[in-house]
């Protein structure tokens, strides 16, 4: 794994991986995506959780518009074989993998950025953070598997007006149209993202796996075929773990449900 771009740490159930090109923004090139890769792998085999964070002034600036150029301009003269884009490929290792994840957003949360924070599964912001596409500008397209995943959580009126016309969202704006579930003050989103991922942690590995591979899942499903489903998943819930958390609710030694936190 390359350490200079990505750094990966594992705090007790917890992988924190952080995009590391601070000069650059973070913006994400190739050499970015494979270290990605590698960490995201090494947090599903050895982490309950995974928060993903950007060191630095920002979260991450997209694609690194310097190789883009030289990427483009290649590929006019010796055109590449078809092939599933590698963003597309770590970033639905994150959101369709064996764990959870809390992205932790600062400063430009941009383009590819955007893309790569909407594969997580719970967002912090703080309130410096700020939300764009300005592929347009740019005279390219979403290609970070935004069509699909943003345009899901902020709906095509949003996302069109981002795409046409450059809007920037703050945090509270980001809220609204949830991008973010949580906007936290400057400079804690990181602490506050490493709080929520302690509670996902509390739950069964398995709940966790459900929560993000099967709901999701269903919700591109007909009625009918989403409540079969649920069936099938509701059913298969015979671990051992299961009956012994259940057995504790019911014998009065679980944790009372947390409160709800900001
Ligand atoms: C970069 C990039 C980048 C910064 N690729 N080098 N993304 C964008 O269109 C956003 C472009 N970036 C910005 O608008 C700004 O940099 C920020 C608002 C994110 C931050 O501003 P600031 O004033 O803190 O930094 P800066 O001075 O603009 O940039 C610092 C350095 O980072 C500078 O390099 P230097 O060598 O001159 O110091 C910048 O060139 C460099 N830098 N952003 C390359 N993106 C798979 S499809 C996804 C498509 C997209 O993501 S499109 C959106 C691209």
């Amino acid at each position: 794994m390359n350490s200079e771009l990505i750094t990966y740490e594992l705090e007790g159930p917890v992988a924190l991986i952080g995009l590391n090109r601070p000069d650059k923004r973070n913006a994400i090139n190739e050499a970015v995506i494979d270290a990605l890769r590698a960490a995201v792998q090494r947090a599903g085999e050895e982490a309950d959780v995974g928060v993903l964070f950007g060191h630095g002034s920002v979260f991450c600036a997209g694609l690194d518009l310097a190789e883009a150029i030289e990427r483009l301009t290649g590929q006019f003269e010796q055109p590449r074989k078809p092939r599933r884009h590698s963003w597309h490929l770590v970033f639905d290792m994150i959101e369709r993998g064996p764990i959870p994840w809390v992205a932790a957003l600062h400063g430009a949360v941009i383009g590819g950025g955007l893309e790569l924070a909407a594969a997580t599964h719970v967002r912090v912001a703080d309130e410096s953070a700020f939300f764009g596409l300005p592929e347009a500008r740019r005279g390219i397209f979403v290609g970070g598997g935004g069509t699909v995943r943003v345009q899901r959580i902020i709906g095509y009126t949003v996302m069109a007006d981002m795409m046409l016309t450059g809007r920037l969202l703050n945090a509270t704006e980001g809220e609204r149209e949830h991008i973010v579930r949580y906007v936290v003050p400057k400079g804690q989103a990181l602490a506050h993202a490493k709080s929520l991922a302690a509670k996902i942690a509390q739950n069964t590995p398995d709940a966790n796996w459900r929560i993000t591979n099967v709901l999701p899942r269903i919700n591109d499903l007909s009625h009918d075929d989403g409540l079969f489903m649920e069936d099938l998943n509701s059913n298969t819930q015979r671990s051992p773990e299961a009956v012994q958390r259940l057995r504790e609710f019911v014998e009065g030694r679980a944790a009372p449900l947390m409160a709800r936190d900001k």
